[in-house]
């Protein structure tokens, strides 16, 4: 039998052919027809397979008991977590439970649409989630410019001949806030258009070996650059920002305040903190300018660091100063067929309460997953006596993760949504294992609102999920009855019948029907200019300036006076650490498959030979690397592709933790590189956590 569906592991939702025969995968491919990813797959496309049949993955809700796990029914799992997470919030009132939702939430459409009715049930202010290590800051841009955290401008990389990519490598990560399959050969495209593609990154990276050129920057001084670059717009009168829109005008505010706020920050002022010469700052900057349509991009890289929330912004300024925004070619936004912006109404989701120890601001209804540890290990009242994970493996993923390990041992009760027994729910009482991947329906609402081209996709589910298992949105939907304690029958909702009132109500009119009759997906066309209708902000003006970013520039204009820049390291930690993906590891849970993991150990720490030098370092000798919260032990990879004093280490691994159930995962365990960031440093902001240039020092015992 020959099934077409999306892969639903990453932001790319390539479309994919699978043959099975006698209930069995035999062959999986990328789907020509797709009108997004037009045959494009990445080597994880076949885990698929492996995860679908991983004998270790959970299908049954576990029980720890003193003498080991236990499968237990879903009715004793169930009303055990209702029953427990309810009695912990009527002893110590609704913040008492926390709850984190990590990545894959947003990969599955059962969970997206129902995980929000349980903490809406648990009211609770502890509520954290992925996107506070990850892409709050571009939320944060287009809440303040644009109106809506989700009207999030996407590069038109498939029509512009300028790309300037900073702290992203699509070619490892295949895109992320863009959703761009196959990004390789749209990037090669711009350069056979005559166009050009720069990437800046402390790391000569696989996108940046496929860039007209490349330019190392220091560590998080990323803001410095955007700031110049803006400042050479302003004096070269280069600022055009209607010159492509002569019909329909931007209206911006604040122009006259960014002129003013940026003046200082001179080329010439940044190069030292940059390690970028002025010239080269001035160059980029023309060469926007002067290309016929140019875009900005900017990600994982530039958002977590310490004036991550400046950087987002100032690219969003930089897209519209330069008449590169809603415009072919430029930044642009999508019109995605079921369209969660429809309606949307500008209302206030910053800072309506704080963290209680460290005082962090809420955002989108969560607080910054860097407070979780100590929300859970500051005793007092309003302190978390209970977690709900789901989709997450934090003990991974964020920061001093080492840290949050020991206070999940604090907890009174933890439950896990998760189809593993890991790192992290390894800490839970019950683990609840939904189906998933090939068991289910997708429909994908978070990533066709930002894809480069509007279309629309259907996945039927391939396999019956096992007899005891249960699907996602029964889960979440019965929690949510349970916790409310509905007097009213439990009778699921299908999330096929959401989308299929998403479809009929969205900007194309279809129903499921209609687009299950085109199981390749439907294709609405190239990205559209849609401004000012589609702001939100009833105004219909663009914020170029708000109050909070005017505040933070303060401490970054601080810095450029000083000597102590970021260019100049603390004597007991000389080096800048930043990450990196490799495109076949998946955040840190699909090492389990034998598939990916063969070939060289990925879990090295890259060094510069001069930096190796002077620390006598050999080729694939084992450091040691330490950081103010911790220390850990690996293989060095020296190489000529780091910046010097910066070095990267990948995150996700780090499975040698006891008590866990993934095989393969165990025999190559690598390190936690979260073992050694720091839940201090924060983008000062919002408090997203700031992964990049973590102060770290290598040692050779
Ligand atoms: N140092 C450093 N740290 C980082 C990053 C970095 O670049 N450097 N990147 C950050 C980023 S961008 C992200 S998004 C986060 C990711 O952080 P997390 O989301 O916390 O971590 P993941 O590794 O994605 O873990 C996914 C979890 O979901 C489970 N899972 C998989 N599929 C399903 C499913 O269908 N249903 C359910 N219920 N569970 C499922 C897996 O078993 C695993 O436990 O990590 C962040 N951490
Ligand atoms: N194969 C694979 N694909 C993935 C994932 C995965 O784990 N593996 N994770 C998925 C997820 S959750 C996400 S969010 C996306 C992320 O997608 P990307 O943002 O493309 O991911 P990264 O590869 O982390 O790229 C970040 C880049 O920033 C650079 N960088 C670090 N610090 C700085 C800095 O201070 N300034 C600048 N200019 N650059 C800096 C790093 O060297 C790196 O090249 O990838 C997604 N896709
Ligand atoms: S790029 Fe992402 S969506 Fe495409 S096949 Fe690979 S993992 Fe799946
Ligand atoms: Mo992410």
């Amino acid at each position: 039998m020959i099934h077409r569906r999306a892969c639903n592991l990453c932001e790319s939702i390539c479309g994919l052919v699978i043959e099975t025969e006698n209930n069995t995968i035999i062959h999986i491919a990328g789907d020509p027809d797709d009108p997004l990813s037009r045959g494009y797959i990445c080597p994880k496309a076949y885990a698929l397979k492996d995860i679908y049949e991983d004998p270790n993955r959970l299908k049954t809700p576990l029980k720890k008991t003193a003498e080991g796990w236990k499968s237990i029914s879903w009715e004793e799992a169930l009303s055990e977590v209702a029953e427990r997470l309810g009695s912990i919030q009527r002893q110590y009132g609704p913040h008492a439970v926390g709850i984190y939702q990590g990545n894959p939430s947003v990969h599955n459409l059962g969970t997206i649409l129902n995980a929000v009715g349980v903490v809406k049930a648990l009211r609770s202010h502890n509520t954290f989630s992925a996107t506070s290590a990850d892409q709050l800051p571009h939320h944060f841009a287009a809440w303040t410019m644009f109106g809506h955290p989700l009207l999030l401008p996407v590069p038109d990389i498939s029509r512009t001949h300028f790309m300037l990519i900073l702290g992203g490598n699509p070619l490892a990560s295949n895109g992320s806030m863009m959703t761009a399959p196959g990004v390789g050969k749209h990037l090669k495209n711009i350069q056979q258009r005559s166009g050009r593609v720069v990437v800046v990154d402390p790391r000569r990276t696989e996108t940046a070996e496929h860039a007209n050129e490349h330019i190392f920057i220091q560590p998080a001084t990323d803001v410095y650059l955007l700031l110049a670059m803006l400042q050479v717009l302003f004096e070269k009168k280069w600022v055009n920002i209607n010159k492509k829109r002569p019909e329909i005008p931007l209206s911006v505010s604040g122009l006259d305040e960014l002129e003013r706020v940026v003046a200082g920050f001179t080329p010439e002022k940044v190069a030292g903190i940059t390690h970028i010469p002025a010239a080269k700052i001035i160059e980029i900057t023309a060469e926007i300018v002067a290309a016929p349509s140019a875009v900005v991009y900017g990600r994982m890289g530039v958002s977590v660091q310490r004036y991550g929330s400046l950087c987002q912004w100032l690219i969003n300024c930089l897209n519209i100063l330069t008449g590169n925004f809603d415009t072919v070619g430029g930044a642009m936004f999508t019109k995605p067929a079921v369209d969660v912006l429809m309606g949307a109404k500008p209302r206030n989701i910053f800072g309506r309460w704080k963290s209680r120890v460290r005082g962090l601001p809420e955002f989108m209804g969560e607080l910054p997953v860097s407070a979780l540890a100590e929300e859970i290990s500051t005793e007092g009242e309003g302190q978390i006596r209970a977690l709900v994970t789901s989709c997450g493996n934090p003990v991974l993923s964020t920061p001093n993760g080492g840290q949050l390990e020991k206070a999940l041992e604090q907890l009174d009760f933890m439950v896990s949504v998760d189809i593993y027994l890991n790192e992290t729910t390894r800490h839970a009482h019950i683990i609840l294992p939904p189906a998933t991947g090939l068991e289910t329906a997708h429909y994908d609402l978070t990533f066709h609102l930002l894809a480069i081209r509007n279309t629309a996709k259907y996945s039927p589910p391939l396999f019956q999920k096992s007899e005891n298992a249960r699907y996602d949105y029964e889960i979440f939907q019965e929690l949510t009855h349970r916790l409310t304690q509905s007097a009213e029958d439990f009778s699921p909702v299908l999330p096929e019948s959401q989308v299929d009132m998403g479809l009929r109500y969205g900007p194309y009119a279809i129903s499921l029907e209609q687009l299950k009759a085109q199981p390749e997906g439907l294709d609405f066309g190239e990205l559209q200019p849609c401004l000012p209708d589609r702001l939100v902000h009833t105004d219909k003006v663009i914020r170029l300036v708000s109050e909070a970013y005017l505040k933070d520039l303060e401490n970054v204009r601080v810095v450029l006076h000083e000597t102590n820049s970021p260019a100049t390291p603390p004597p007991a930690y000389p080096f800048a650490l930043i990450g990196r993906r490799s495109l076949r590891d998946n955040n840190s849970w699909m090492h389990n498959s034998e598939k990916l993991m063969k070939g060289r150990n990925r879990c090295t720490i890259l060094l510069h030979p001069d930096d190796a030098r002077t620390l006598g370092v050999e080729q694939h000798q084992m450091v040691g690397v330490h950081s103010r919260t911790g220390h850990i032990q690996i293989e060095a990879e020296i190489s000529d592709e780091m910046m010097p004093g910066v070095v990267s280490i990948p995150h996700g691994y780090g499975h040698h933790r006891p008590g866990t159930r993934l095989s393969i995962a165990e025999q190559h365990p690598g390190v936690s590189v979260n073992d050694l960031t720091d839940e201090l440093e924060i983008d000062g902001l919002t408090g997203n956590a700031a992964f990049s240039n973590v102060r770290v020092r290598v040692t050779t015992e």
